[in-house]
């Protein structure tokens, strides 16, 4: 992960609900805007003087990036050993003109034709999160790789059925398709990410990360309920919002709209048989199953059970 250290300020949730639980090790290098000492933008001041601070707080590893190729080479070897040894984040933090050049990365070529809006809502009454689920786990193919947003679609999936194919996020809302991208680009295997209306907006940047790679093997599933439906139901603004046509606007190969589970059944079929990047819009009732259990392996288990499915050990 590479950004300045207002970037490790948006990041914060996701290093803390995410990599620290499920135990998942990553390099960062966050550049040192507002060092104390040297003249930057006012926006820069105080994360400037809290960078080191936040990283503690935080409780990631760091250090300052040796700004020597013989010094870097060593450090890196010392980190590496250091997140085999503990799974965490390590942050390098860069000060000004220690690398030199700039990271920009190559843009794609020109804007992917308009992917389709495939209509299969039918008069169906409202369904649930946990009956579009329960169809779900009937048609999802065994070799795909399934994640699921925080909150009540992990915990409800859970009760469902557990399986090595499945990862249940906690914490980092928003997160869940983000990582499916970083999975999808990974793996030859189908990749469906189950997502919530909230945790969608939460992060709608993130649909247009995933037009911009178009992993043909990637399938995105919004659960939209309208309400943030595990914290108590607060309204989302998703009604007036249609996420099908902003997936296919972001470069998605297409787009589904369903209103029952059977609707999703369907289009998680066609959407794995045609290249992706797909996504299923299914509108739902709020609501959850009675007795909702919450999983009871541990997230570094689930991290690890799921890392062993996706790479095929
Ligand atoms: C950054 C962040 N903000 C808030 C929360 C608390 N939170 C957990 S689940 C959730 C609601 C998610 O809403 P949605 O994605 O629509 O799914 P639903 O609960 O309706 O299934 C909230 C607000 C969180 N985990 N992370």
């Amino acid at each position: 992960m590479f950004c300045q250290n207002s970037g490790l300020g948006n990041a914060v949730n996701p290093l803390t609900s995410l990599n620290h639980p499920f135990r998942i090790p990553s390099l960062l290098l966050v550049t040192w805007r507002g060092q104390p000492g040297l003249p930057d933008e006012p926006q820069h001041a105080v994360m400037g003087e809290l960078t080191h601070q936040l990283l503690t707080t935080i409780r990631l590893p760091h250090a300052d990036l040796v700004a020597d190729a013989a010094g870097f080479a060593g450090q890196i070897a010392t980190i590496d050993v250091a997140l085999a040894r503990d799974p965490l984040p390590f942050a390098l933090v860069v000060a000004r003109d220690a690398i030199a050049g700039d990271a920009q990365t190559v843009p794609p070529d020109g804007r992917p034709p308009r992917g389709e809006v495939v209509e299969r809502r039918t008069s169906a009454r409202p369904t649930t999160r946990h009956a579009v689920l329960r169809r779900f786990l009937d048609v999802v193919p065994e070799a795909a790789a399934v994640i699921a947003t925080t909150g009540k679609c992990g915990r409800e999936l859970f009760t469902l059925a557990d399986r090595p194919q499945h990862l249940y996020q906690v914490g980092s809302m928003g997160g869940a398709s983000a990582m499916a991208l970083g999975v999808a680009l990974n793996t030859l295997r189908p990749v469906v990410v189950l997502d919530g209306d909230g945790a969608a907006l939460m992060k709608l940047g993130n649909l247009a990360t995933i037009g911009r790679y178009r992993p043909r093997n990637l399938v995105h599933i919004v659960l939209d309920n309208g309400v943030h439906d595990s914290t108590g139901g607060q309204a989302t603004a998703s009604a007036n919002v249609d996420f099908a046509d902003i997936a296919v606007a972001c470069g998605y190969a297409a787009a589904f709209r369903c209103n029952d589970p059977e609707g999703v059944a369907a289009a998680l079929t066609e959407a794995l048989r045609r290249p992706g990047p797909n996504l299923i819009h299914i509108a739902i009732g709020p609501g959850s199953l009675a007795n909702l259990g919450r999983p009871t392996i541990t997230p570094e288990a689930v991290a690890r059970r799921f890392r062993s499915f996706v790479t095929g050990s």
